[in-house]
């Protein structure tokens, strides 16, 4: 397409609206964030970079087929803070996250409060919001529970892939506000060492190991709340897995996690942040402006975006979309692990667990391992894949590798990675380091 001057103009204006003309001249509503350079920070780890929960096992018990067992209690609060998720940014991201104060101040790091629980011994929570009033990304008043003058920092967990009673699934009614407000559904059950009835949460851990996360699930802003980073790994391990690590077979109990999300950073100041914190979209991919013909002229009545619908004018008691919209699907344009964008890994010449997740709103992805050598990377025939992970769910690979430092990127397929495609060169449009020998599909989330 031959850029034309008038073309230049508008571009640059729909950039600074957050908005992006595609080259096949579709106009979509999704953030180009500032250019990031690829696999210059490492991968956090947990129990270093970000904190692993520390519970308190002295005041709760609790029987267990027969048996008496310590309880797993975490005091977790829910605050906001800031951090550097690239050194390119212009400076920290303002996130929205938990973490544990169960023996002291809370520490607020990406992940943070990455939980460890062990099968058939019960982990409870007791839930602290501390969120401030306003919201970090736009929030959508028109949906059903979200309407002007709700909280906007009402917030609720849910254990995702957890098998726990219903008073502490999380569900989208479940929310309560530091303030004490509260959803219909939230009910005071479980009684603390006093006899006291509280809303802690309660988790049996009753099913085989796995890696899960928890995150936010209130009614009308869960997108929001998740992705501005209400949400940390779940780790189970069960007497199977032990076992195995006894035996050699497993290298470790925790290993690598991976948690797969995908973030878009404001290129500029907005209502909701500065340059470097998290963008949303708020806006529908609509048709503003039409596809151009060879010449570069527009050809009017066409141009579609992915939610295009049909003249107002033809239905009209359809109402025009609020701004901000309530968007359904959402693919950031940064690979996002563990709270870094598109970080390396070193490994030890040997064995390695890698635990992945997808925690991704929408996203697939398709993993491949890739061996470092000869200064490239090479397709490890050895590895079966690649391997879909849908998102919502977890895979976990114990590749036999003797390869060094592994990259981490997004392997580019659909019109929904259009922001990538850009910005990836060889070898990482076709590679995501990370192997997947076993994907195994849980819940969906919701
Ligand atoms: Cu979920």
């Amino acid at each position: 397409m031959r850029t034309t001057r008038r073309r230049f103009m508008q571009t640059s204006a729909l950039a600074a609206a957050g908005l992006w003309l595609g080259s096949n001249g579709k106009l979509y509503a999704f953030s180009q964030s500032l250019l990031l350079r690829k696999f210059i920070q490492p991968l956090p780890m947990p129990g270093t970079d970000f904190p692993l929960a520390s519970p308190d096992t002295a005041t709760y018990t609790a029987v267990v087929g027969g048996q008496i067992v310590p309880v797993d209690f975490c005091r977790i609060v829910m605050g906001q803070h800031s951090q550097m998720m690239h050194p390119d940014l212009p400076g920290p991201t303002k996130l929205w996250g938990y973490a544990d104060m169960t023996n002291g101040l809370p520490k607020f790091r990406y992940l943070g409060a990455t939980i460890v629980a062990t099968q058939n011994r019960p982990v409870r929570i007791d839930a602290v919001n501390l969120l401030p009033p306003i919201h970090p990304l736009p929030v959508d008043t028109t949906l059903p529970g979200a309407e002007t003058g709700q909280a906007q920092n009402r917030a609720a967990i849910h254990l995702h892939g957890g098998f726990v009673p219903w008073m502490s699934d999380g569900g989208p009614f479940h929310w309560f506000t530091p303030s004490g407000t509260h959803g219909p559904s939230l009910v005071k059950w479980l009684p603390n060492e006093t006899g006291q009835l509280t809303n802690d949460y309660w988790y049996p851990n009753q099913q085989s190991a796995r890696l899960m996360w928890y995150h936010d699930h209130a009614i009308g802003i869960t997108r929001l709340n998740a992705y501005a980073g209400l949400a940390a790994g779940y780790i189970l391990i069960d007497g199977f897995e032990q076992a195995g690590v006894g035996q050699g077979l497993i290298p470790d109990l925790v290993g690598i996690p991976l948690v797969l999300q995908e973030k878009s950073f404001k290129p500029v100041p907005d209502k909701w942040g500065m340059p470097g914190d998290l963008w949303y979209p708020k806006t529908y991919e609509g048709p503003p402006l039409p596809a151009t013909d060879k010449k570069g002229n527009f050809v009017p009545g066409s141009g579609k975006g992915r939610w295009d619908r049909p003249d107002l004018a033809d239905f009209p008691t359809m109402k025009p979309l609020p701004t901000p919209s309530c968007i359904p699907e959402f693919f950031g344009d940064n690979v996002v692990i563990n709270g870094a964008v598109s970080p390396f890994v070193e490994v030890p010449a040997r064995r390695v667990r890698f635990r992945m997740l997808n925690g991704t709103q929408a996203r697939m992805w398709n993993l491949s391992l890739w061996t470092a050598k000869n200064g490239g990377l090479e397709r490890n025939p050895q590895q079966p894949g690649p391997a879909m992970v849908q998102f919502g769910t977890c895979a976990r690979c114990t590749p036999g590798t003797s390869s060094r430092r592994t990259r981490f990127s997004c392997r580019c397929t659909a019109a929904n990675s259009l922001a990538h495609s850009r910005r990836i060169s060889t070898p990482s449009t076709r590679s995501t380091a990370s192997p997947a020998t076993r994907a195994s599909r849980r819940t969906r989330p919701r």
